[in-house]
């Protein structure tokens, strides 16, 4: 007893690995852990009860650790010992999962808690976590500890002992893709949600269609994606239910929840291919009096908006929200909601006689519009979600359990009066990137501490104003434009401040928030270099927080080295994340 407690000890002290650095991302909320590292041998095995979602992940991660073959891809400055350095290490035979409420469902507030112990000299490892959503980050997080042993194709975990303690600061840890501007394979949008997962993300909101295509096969009103939907060689880019379910499934299996968006009243032009009689403004170009062809309404083609005065669109939309609703399980439904064109209803003569028999104004007709959509999202007991325009342009009111998806602005004027948000300011977390370049519109940059527009550089794009303001907008519609100035680093999506503006209490109406990939310029050749690393960066605010336990501003000096690491890890594992820097940077090779 005493001797291999001296044995142990002594195991503790002289093995000390190369590459001892341990990368976690997100960062845990507390972690502490020794020098020690022990091995995995191939009979490892992880326990735990029997809940389809933690076996499947169980036999996931699994997999997933002798697949990857990962090791650091930074030496440390000064030369340690090397890791196969003779030494036998001790074996890790199991991992112990333990979760407290097995019925927990997957739903916004979920705990995700858990606590990872790992002695530096038993042969086993526990998770602790109060559901199976909790073991499944827990899960997440050892997958990390582990690192590939090159030179003998072992695996080992590094330092042990570690003891984790972990919860997430934010509940909705969103990510947001467009599939109507260009079409996403299914496989695409599956390996999106595994990055996801390992990002500790947990809400895929689908933003499933818009003006440009209506990919989604809906059985009870299929002419909308028959008519609506792209068609590329031959093949129409549609979402069957059985997609949808496959998407669904996957998603809950990884512990994320998938928020569909049908958006209207506006961004519904590719309705108009299957039911013009229910759209507004779907006339594209007009011969100005200067003879040239201009785009009509919106600021992009293809636009057109639902008549809000007909009771055939609310046939419609109805049918529309009672089946959707039905294929997603969440309890959650976007109604979209954003950039409602007034003019596109009141250059419409029907409408304007409706307005002047029922004397209301054109945010009137938006508020009846939206109280019908809601109504509807109601009596199929979801709540909605909804861009914040209605609320912060239109200052329309609607019943405070609606969620508001903030873009324009810091949550401030949404949170006083009464809302709950999900923040997704355009200036940090639009990752396709927006209208930076065409319309010169900076001005908002300054609202927190992101780094703005260099003057020098702004003076050149106003001095380029007639290719980026007039030649892309009334021939593409802005959306073939200077559509990504500035581009967002992972620097600039890292240092958003969700609460921005809040006090303590008012922050707590902050459920989390979300990266939006808008797809006018990406489609799934671009899907992961666009989201990774970058989408990582908004993943540690979401989980860890914008400030650390101490209240403290986390340190971009301080995740560089783990992003960096990280973004090989998501290589390791399939997800073709962009390079944050040369690799030069970690390595020192020739210095
Ligand atoms: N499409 C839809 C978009 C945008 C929004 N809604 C958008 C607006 C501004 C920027 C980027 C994207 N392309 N349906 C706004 C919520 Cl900068």
């Amino acid at each position: 007893m005493k001797l291999s407690l001296i044995t142990a000890a002594i195991a503790v002290l002289v093995v000390v690995p190369a590459n001892a650095e341990v990368y976690l991302w997100p960062k845990p909320q507390s972690v502490t852990w020794g020098n020690g590292q022990l091995e995995i041998p191939k009979t490892f095995k992880i326990h735990g009860p029997n809940i389809s979602e933690l076996q499947s992940a169980i036999t996931r991660y699994t997999k997933l650790i002798w697949h990857e073959k990962w090791t650091p891809v930074q030496e440390p400055l000064e030369k340690s010992p090397k890791a196969d350095d003779g030494k036998p290490k001790k074996p890790l035979h199991s991992l112990t999962v333990t979760v407290a409420d097995p019925h927990a469902k997957l739903a916004l507030g979920v705990d995700e808690s858990y606590s990872l112990n790992i002695p530096a000299n038993a042969n086993a490892g526990s998770i602790q976590a109060k559901t199976v959503w909790g073991a499944l980050r827990a899960l997440e997080t050892f997958s990390q500890l582990v690192q590939g042993h090159v030179d003998k194709k072992g695996l080992f975990v590094a330092r042990a002992p570690v003891t984790i303690e972990d919860a997430p600061v934010y509940s909705h840890r969103g990510l947001m893709l467009d599939t109507s501007r260009n079409y996403y394979p299914v496989e695409d949008i599956l390996r999106t949600i595994d990055a996801m997962a390992y990002n500790k993300l947990n809400v895929f909101h689908w933003h499933i269609t818009d003006s440009h295509s209506f990919p989604i096969l809906l059985e009870t009103i299929p002419e909308l994606a028959q008519k609506g939907a792209y068609v590329l060689h031959g093949k129409k880019l549609v979402y069957t239910k059985k997609d949808v379910n496959l998407i669904v499934n996957y998603a809950h299996d990884r512990g994320v929840r998938v928020v569909p968006e049908i958006d209207m009243p506006a961004h519904t032009g590719s309705w108009a291919a299957a039911y013009k009689d229910i759209t507004t403004c779907t006339e594209r170009f007009y011969l100005d009096p200067s003879g040239s062809w201009k785009n009509r309404y919106a600021n992009e083609a293809g636009s057109g908006q639902l008549n809000p005065i007909l009771p055939r669109t609310y046939e419609i939309v109805k049918k529309v929200i009672d089946e959707v609703t039905s294929l997603f399980p969440d309890s959650f439904y976007h109604v979209g909601g954003d950039e409602p064109l007034l003019k596109c209803w009141t250059d419409s003569p029907s409408v304007v006689e409706y307005q002047d028999k029922h004397k209301i104004g054109s945010d009137g007709l938006l508020n009846m519009f939206l109280q019908k959509v809601f109504g509807f999202v109601h009596a199929q007991k979801k709540t909605p979600i909804i861009w914040e325009d209605a609320v912060t342009t239109s200052n329309l009111s609607f019943s405070k359990d609606t969620i508001l998806q903030i873009w324009t602005n810091t949550p401030e004027k949404a949170v006083k009066a009464g809302y709950k948000v999900i923040a997704s300011n355009y200036n940090f977390w639009y990752l396709d990137c927006g209208h930076g370049g065409w319309n010169g519109n900076n001005t908002s940059y300054d609202q927190q501490e992101a780094p703005v527009t260099p003057p020098a550089i702004q003076k050149l794009l106003d001095q380029h104003s007639d290719w980026a303001n007039s030649w892309a907008p009334s021939n593409w519609g802005g959306a073939g434009g200077d559509w990504c100035t500035p581009f967002k680093s992972w620097q600039r999506v890292y240092s958003y401040d969700l609460a921005y503006g809040l006090s303590k209490e008012e922050a707590t109406n902050v459920l989390g928030g979300e990266v939006c990939l808008w797809s006018e310029q990406s489609d799934e050749t671009t899907l992961d270099t666009k989201l990774w690393p970058r989408s990582s960066a908004a993943a540690e605010i979401l989980w860890s927080g914008r400030y650390d336990a101490d209240g403290v501003k986390r340190d971009i000096g301080d995740a560089m080295p783990r992003i960096f690491d990280w973004r090989y890890r998501l290589l390791a594992r399939g997800i073709r994340a962009e390079p944050v820097q040369p690799l030069w940077c970690g390595q020192h090779r020739h210095m």
